[in-house]
């Protein structure tokens, strides 16, 4: 294979001065060009977004904020993390936004430094129901910092318990609630959580790394009308570089500052923050609409695929862009779901379905995601195939072969990094 455009001429550079680094991109490119990407949480950043990453603004020291940083010659990643905040906030008609998060997870902590203290309670989704880590798992350090109350989702419906968040929230008094997930694949009701949150006094925070570029997009409500924070990562639906980033109300954007900065990071990541708000202006334009509609559409198609071969969408199908697929009745488990799709060249990851009976190791689900394919060009007829394509890699691991050349027939057509988007 050649030079890949999108690196530009410095990755002749590279290839001449580190050859044996220089292959290691070249075979991931190899990798995901080779077969069909189906996390929910990736994506494929723009040439925009990825020269922005590849700049020298990696080279800058800058603690503190925009006119305020405890360095010189600031003066231009300020005018950076200006167009970042700028964008942030008028995409997300948010009244403050702070872009330095290197993660969600450390977004995550910076809220939470800014509303609680130790040993306070917070009450958040479960992670075996689709809750993230950060959500208060005794692995975490939300879970050993804070008197962590969890909601699930209900058994028979497999959607969120609102009755079960407010009887939880009236008997442990949360100084915060905690809506927002990872595997669930339903809209959340971020309006029935602000009337919970009102009725105890809470703060509440929306984690919407998932969904956050779908909501940019308008392809489904915002959070941030209702919520008093919103966290989010800006790689996933949103397409942005690898990072994390905050949107507040007025009241709370010196506390949400501070504590990023200097409470739980130091020098921001200036070239991160400048491929955020070349996201964010991409994700301003029409085409990007246009995209996150597809994504939607595409996740429905894929999601009806498998359940139509028997492999059953966890509440019953998806209105975002990941499906999460009960196996039980398939008798696989989801390690080896994920094995078999690996070995079929389809890239996807186990997840626990709610009231799993296997550990996180093992699983009785997969999910999967439809922002890199829909990136990538594909459409619901292609998703409708995805759908059988796994159920057969699954189903019958013999079928490998088959299938892996079914993929490249698709991506042959469809394959990333070959065109401007
Ligand atoms: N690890 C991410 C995911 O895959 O959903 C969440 O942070």
């Amino acid at each position: 294979m050649g030079t890949p455009p999108y690196y530009g001429p410095d990755f002749g550079l590279l290839q001449k001065q580190d050859p044996e680094l220089a292959q290691v991109l070249l075979d991931e490119l190899d990798r995901v060009r080779g077969g069909l990407q189906l996390i929910a949480s990736e994506n494929f950043t723009s040439p925009a977004v990825l020269a922005a990453l590849g700049s020298t603004l990696t080279n800058k020291y800058a603690e503190g904020y925009p006119g305020r940083r405890y360095y010189g010659g600031c003066e231009v990643v300020d005018r950076a993390e200006r167009l970042a905040i700028q964008r942030a906030k008028k995409l997300f008609n948010a009244e403050h936004a702070n872009v330095q998060p290197h993660s969600g997870a450390s977004a995550n902590l910076a809220a939470y430094a800014a509303l609680l203290q130790p040993g306070d309670t917070m009450l958040a989704m479960a992670l075996p129901h689709g809750g993230h880590l950060t959500h208060g798992s005794k692995v975490n350090f939300s879970g050993r910092w804070f008197d962590v109350v969890s909601y699930g989702v209900r058994r028979d419906t497999e959607l969120i318990d609102y009755d079960e968040v407010r009887d939880l929230a009236l008997r442990h008094q949360p100084k915060l609630i905690v809506c927002g997930a990872t595997s669930y694949p339903r809209l959340i009701d971020y309006g029935t959580f602000r009337g919970i949150a009102d009725e105890v006094g809470a703060w509440l925070m929306a984690d919407v790394a998932h969904p956050i570029g779908l909501m940019a997009g308008g392809a489904i409500p915002s959070a941030v009308p209702y919520a008093d924070v919103v966290t989010f990562t800006t790689h996933k639906a949103l397409r942005g570089p690898r990072g994390g980033a905050i949107l507040c109300t007025e009241e709370l954007a010196k506390k949400i500052d501070r504590a990023v900065f200097p409470f739980v990071q130091g020098g921001p990541l200036m070239h991160a923050v400048a491929a955020k708000a070349v996201a964010f202006g991409e994700a301003m334009r029409p085409e990007f609409a246009d995209y996150v509609n597809k994504v939607i559409v595409n996740a429905r198609a894929l999601a009806e695929s498998l359940s139509g071969e028997g492999m059953r969408a966890v509440s019953g199908g998806t209105d975002t862009h990941l499906a999460l697929i009960d196996l039980r009745d398939v008798g696989v488990s989801g390690a080896e779901a994920e094995q078999r799709c690996a070995a079929a060249g389809i890239t996807l990851n186990r997840n626990v379905i709610p009231y799993d009976p296997e550990p996180a190791s093992i699983t009785s689900g997969i999910r999967v995601g439809t922002p890199c394919v829909t990136t990538q060009g594909m459409g619901p007829q292609e998703l409708k195939e995805v759908g059988t394509l796994v159920t057969r890699a699954v189903r019958h691991p013999g079928s490998a072969r088959e299938v892996r050349e079914r993929i490249a027939a698709l991506l042959a057509i469809h394959r990333p990094y070959l065109s401007e988007y």
